[in-house]
């Protein structure tokens, strides 16, 4: 914990990869957590275009699950830890897999949102892409102005990620001199692949998760512990 310390302190360039577990404190399900089954489904098999396009309204149930339980969720120390960090460093860039919005509601600047924004939409058919902080739905598939049926501007499994950001994402992580890497099971690609990108860059990367994961065996301090304990004595 010393050496993360030092490490942490000594760094002018931070760059930070969250996954859903940075979140678990403000009581949102993980993704592989065993509070992230929703009914008889897993995350998988619901965040799909197939899956949408099979049944968009179980689809949209789901989200409009999940967004209930995101609007009643306040940002936890973890969060307000990479605030005050982003403030001390010059040069900080946040790039998380979430789609919860915390990280925007604990006030960080620079924020990468790798597999987009459960808050956002996007029109099935003329393009419109608009917020809409609705919980519960009014109606199941919602619809955009133009009369089509919406989906959520969430990044689904087989769907490439937002134009250009992992561009951003690895210039980030390229140019860090600490990459802290926390709760994610780090299995979800690209954005996984930031964490050997980083360290081939010469970073230290310092992972901070309860559990061990894909990439414990390649970080240079694996923390062991819940984020909302551990990151707050980092800084
Ligand atoms: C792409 C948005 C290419 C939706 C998400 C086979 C078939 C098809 C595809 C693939 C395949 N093999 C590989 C792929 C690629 C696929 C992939 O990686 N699959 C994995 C499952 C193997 N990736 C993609 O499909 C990506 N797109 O590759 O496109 C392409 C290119 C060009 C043209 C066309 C296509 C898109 C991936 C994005 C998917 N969308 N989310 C939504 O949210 O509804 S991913 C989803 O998983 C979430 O974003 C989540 O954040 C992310 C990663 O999970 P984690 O964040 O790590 O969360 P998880 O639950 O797994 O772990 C939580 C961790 O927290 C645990 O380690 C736990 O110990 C820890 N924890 C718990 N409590 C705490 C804690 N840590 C700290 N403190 C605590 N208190
Ligand atoms: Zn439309």
């Amino acid at each position: 914990m010393d050496q993360a310390r030092q490490w942490i302190a000594d760094a002018n360039a931070v760059a930070i990869l969250t996954g859903a577990g940075i979140s678990a404190e403000s009581g949102v399900p993980t993704f592989r957590g065993d509070g992230g089954l929703w009914r008889e489904y897993r995350a998988e098999d619901l965040a799909t275009p197939a899956a949408f396009a099979r049944d968009p309204k179980l689809v949209w149930e789901w989200y409009d699950w999940r967004r209930g339980i995101i609007a009643q969720a306040v940002p936890n120390a973890a969060h307000r830890a990479l605030v005050q960090l982003e403030i001390r460093k010059p040069q900080f860039t946040l790039i998380t897999q979430n789609v919860d919005g915390l990280h925007d509601l604990a006030g960080n600047g620079k924020i990468l949102k790798l597999h987009g924004d459960i808050w956002r939409m996007r029109c099935t058919e003329c393009g419109a892409n608009f917020p809409n902080r609705r919980v519960p739905l009014p109606k199941v598939p919602p619809h955009c102005a133009c009369g089509a049926m919406a989906r959520p501007g969430v990044v689904w499994f087989g769907e490439p990620l937002p134009e250009g950001i992992m561009q951003e994402a690895e210039h980030a992580a390229g140019g860090a001199e600490v990459f802290l890497v926390i709760g994610t099971s780090a299995v979800v690609y690209p954005a996984a692949s930031l964490i050997p990108y980083a360290k081939q860059a010469g970073a230290k990367v310092i992972e901070i998760n309860p559990e061990l994961t894909a990439a414990t065996s390649i970080v240079d301090c694996a923390l062991q512990g819940p984020a909302g304990e551990i990151l707050p004595q980092l800084l």
